[in-house]
């Protein structure tokens, strides 16, 4: 059985959409990060960067102790590992879904989240912050939908999980300040993707857990400003 510490976020969805198409058995233990559960000393045992997905496999390939991991790219490529699935066996094919998945994690993660932060939740509206990370997320849009063009399919070829890692960031591109219809290979993708059962399944596990208003104000006060001293002190707090 696999524990799984997680929140309805498209960090937490990959992982989710992974153990659907796997078909994996799997406990979800939520981590409300609006409440600071990310600072549990328990949860920071296995993650300790303060941040959800992570899991821990009690039934490991080879046997033996269990296995915890966090970052939502090395849990992708964990379970690719276990099941021998979503990640090609040749090279040439392993090295494509490889630098497809960093692209997300380095790339289109990061920066769709700074351009929600500054579109929705920034106190104050920046223009300057707004337009660097929109045409930043569009610029990323414009790759993706180059790449989709190339291989007609899926990012990396064939259905792997650089796709399951970059489908979670696509789905709010409205609230990016996104066009789909400008990028007609990516809403290709896009709706393939949403009609695949394991990605509706992997996207709704969980959806009862969110707040129906948004992001309050004692959440925005849990997620953003940390520092070192301040991450420290809410471990601390919550021990
Ligand atoms: N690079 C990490 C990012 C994970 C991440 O940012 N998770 C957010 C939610 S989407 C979180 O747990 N935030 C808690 C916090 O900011 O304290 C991954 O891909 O796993």
């Amino acid at each position: 059985m696999i524990d799984l510490y997680y929140w309805p976020t498209p960090n937490g969805w990959k992982v989710t959409i992974m153990l659907e198409e796997c078909g994996l058995p799997y406990k979800l233990h939520p981590v409300n990060i609006g409440r600071g559960d990310q600072f549990q000393p328990a949860f920071l045992a296995i993650s300790p960067n303060n941040r959800m997905p992570a899991i821990v496999d009690h039934d490991p390939p080879g046997g033996g102790a269990a296995v915890s991991v966090f970052e939502s790219a090395a849990i992708l490529m964990y379970l690719a590992e276990k099941t021998g699935r979503f990640m090609p066996k040749d090279l040439r094919g392993r090295v494509a879904v490889t630098e497809w998945l960093f692209w997300q994690m380095g790339g289109l993660g990061p920066m769709s989240g700074q351009n929600t932060h500054f579109r929705a939740y920034a106190p104050e509206k920046l223009p300057y912050a707004i337009d660097r990370y929109t045409k930043e997320v569009n610029r990323l849009y414009g790759v993706m939908d180059r790449q989709l063009a190339k291989t007609g399919a899926f990012l990396a070829g064939d259905y792997s999980i650089a796709d399951m890692a970059s489908w979670p960031w696509v789905v709010p591109w409205e609230r990016q300040g996104q066009n789909l219809a400008d990028f007609p290979n990516l809403k290709r993708w896009f709706e393939t993707m949403k009609a695949r059962p394991a990605v509706t399944k992997g996207f709704e596990i969980g959806k009862e857990l969110r707040n129906p208003a948004g992001m309050d104000d004692a959440a925005k006060k849990v997620l953003f400003g940390q520092t070192a001293q301040s991450t420290a002190q809410a471990a601390g707090a919550a021990r």
